[in-house]
């Protein structure tokens, strides 16, 4: 269920990709409450084809220590990374460096590894025939495609705001210039925009491109304004796929919470904007317009399990963006090869969850307060209710009066008593009951539900501000 691994684990920006008879999840690694973005070593977690309720996690698959951008203890971070199998039969990870010793969106670089759970080893940085590295767009999110043979790989980073104006168009290109290391000489001849998604074909040896990166995807300054791309313009989190005979490129939107795609019949252009996928905030799903999540970034894909689709993303918790965990929901593929825009759940890849036992609170797949504004950064979890910890706890935090706290799906198959464990002083309603709470310590609010079917559980704090802990079902 979602999230997909231990509630302390943070891998998000996921990956997934089936060599052999396994699913394998490549992603960043956050600290919990982390201070920026993706402070850990890789990590692997992998699952059976056949139960994908069942992940075992392979350990540091690629220290930080490994890139020779890393000197003594100033350690660079890996942002998201990809893996794929090259025409060797080794598997390649293509990752960004950032932090010390980088340059803000410097060479991206690839590592190898005999197994698709590594160890893998530093193997160099994505170059020109000459050597120099490759810097051509924004150099971010690498993801790359074994084509029958031809390997291809994609990369980028924008922004959500169009930078069309004749007047500012010179001020934005001085920025960027300063911002990402670029000579102005060198964005000009970037057509259209350095902030769209690029694609460039690789030699054999997995670093050497064959000719110029080129613009695949439109960002929100490069976009016709009025089509589908200009309202969910390429930001970042490319990510390759092709299906049949369709190259599909997923992508995070401008909106920042959203996971939209293009198809192509071929690798290197004519993407036409199709649709989006998933929201971490449910926003847009069956037209919603209220955010369900305190969203933030999103980045994954869509993988075929068997004759499943499943799309992976991440949530975020603590109130930062910095603190991301693995969750993942199955997808339809349509006859025409669309996607239906998928559920945040909390079932996940297991199915309608059995009204039995003890679940963790922070399972949660909504919880949002509409009298509330979410507020980002450390420091300021108590301004919105959101899934963290107190010592070893993992736990929701911080529900005022107005939160609501939504979990998808349960089974009910007989009347329950459900226990909910919680501290603070409030009232949660359930079912149209009522029950205060007014304790410093944990302690339980029983309610008997005569739900049948699989239905939505949905808990709703009425007063006060209460944390909780625990659901169990009797
Ligand atoms: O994880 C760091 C960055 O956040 C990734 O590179 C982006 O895609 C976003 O998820």
């Amino acid at each position: 269920m979602n999230p997909l691994f231990p509630l302390d684990e943070y891998v998000p920006d996921g990956e997934p990709h089936v060599f052999g008879d396994r699913v394998y999840l490549y992603g960043s690694h956050d600290q919990e409450m982390g201070d920026r973005f993706c402070m850990r070593d890789y990590t692997v977690w992998s699952a059976p084809t056949g139960d994908l309720t069942n992940w075992k996690n392979h350990g540091v698959s690629y220290k930080k220590s490994q890139d020779k951008r890393s000197k003594g203890d100033k350690l660079v971070d890996y942002y998201a990374p990809d893996c794929v199998k090259g025409n060797d039969g080794k598997y390649y990870l293509y990752y960004v460096a950032m932090g010390p010793n980088t340059q803000n969106f410097g060479p991206m670089s690839a590592a190898v590894s005999d197994r698709p759970e590594g160890p893998f080893e530093y193997l160099g940085d994505i170059r020109y025939h000459d050597g120099t590295p490759v810097l051509k767009y924004l150099t971010n999110d690498p993801t790359v495609l074994n084509d029958n043979g031809k390997i291809w790989l994609y990369y980028g980073w924008g922004l959500g705001i169009d930078f069309r104006s004749k007047l500012l168009s010179p001020l934005y290109t001085f920025v960027e210039s300063k911002l990402f290391h670029r000579s102005i000489k060198e964005i000009k001849a970037t057509k259209p925009s350095i902030m769209d998604c690029a694609v460039v074909e690789l030699e054999e040896d997995m670093l050497t491109v064959k000719g110029e990166p080129k613009a695949v995807l439109p960002s929100k300054t490069t976009a016709e304004k009025g089509s589908g791309f200009y309202l969910h313009p390429f930001y970042e989190a490319p990510s390759i796929r092709k299906f049949g005979n369709t190259y599909y490129l997923i992508y995070s939107s401008g909106s920042n919470n959203e996971l939209a795609y293009a198809t192509s019949k071929y690798p290197d252009r004519d993407f036409t904007f199709r649709g989006v996928v998933i929201s971490n905030a449910d926003l847009g799903y069956k037209g919603n317009q209220t955010p369900k999540n305190n969203a933030g970034t999103i980045h994954g894909s869509v993988e075929k399990v068997g004759d499943k689709y499943c799309i992976f993303y991440h949530r975020c918790t603590n109130n930062t963006d910095f603190s991301r965990q693995a969750c993942a929901e199955y997808i339809t593929m349509n006859a025409d090869g669309s996607f239906e825009m998928a559920e945040v759940t909390t079932q996940g890849l297991e199915g309608p969850l059995k009204a039995e036992g003890s679940y963790p609170a922070a399972v949660c797949c909504q919880l949002y307060n509409p009298s509330l504004k979410p507020v980002r950064g450390n420091g300021k979890r108590e301004k919105y209710p959101c899934v963290t910890f107190d010592g070893k706890d993992r736990l929701i935090f911080g529900a005022k009066k107005g939160t609501h706290i939504v979990y998808k799906y349960f089974s009910f198959t007989r009347p329950v008593k459900l226990s909910v464990t919680a501290r603070g002083e409030g009232s949660l309603r359930i079912a149209g009951a009522e029950k205060k709470i007014a304790s410093e310590r944990w302690t339980t609010a029983e309610f008997a539900l005569s739900f049948q079917g699989v239905k939505a559980l949905e808990l709703e704090i009425t007063r006060g501000t209460l944390e909780l802990l625990e659901l169990t079902f009797s």
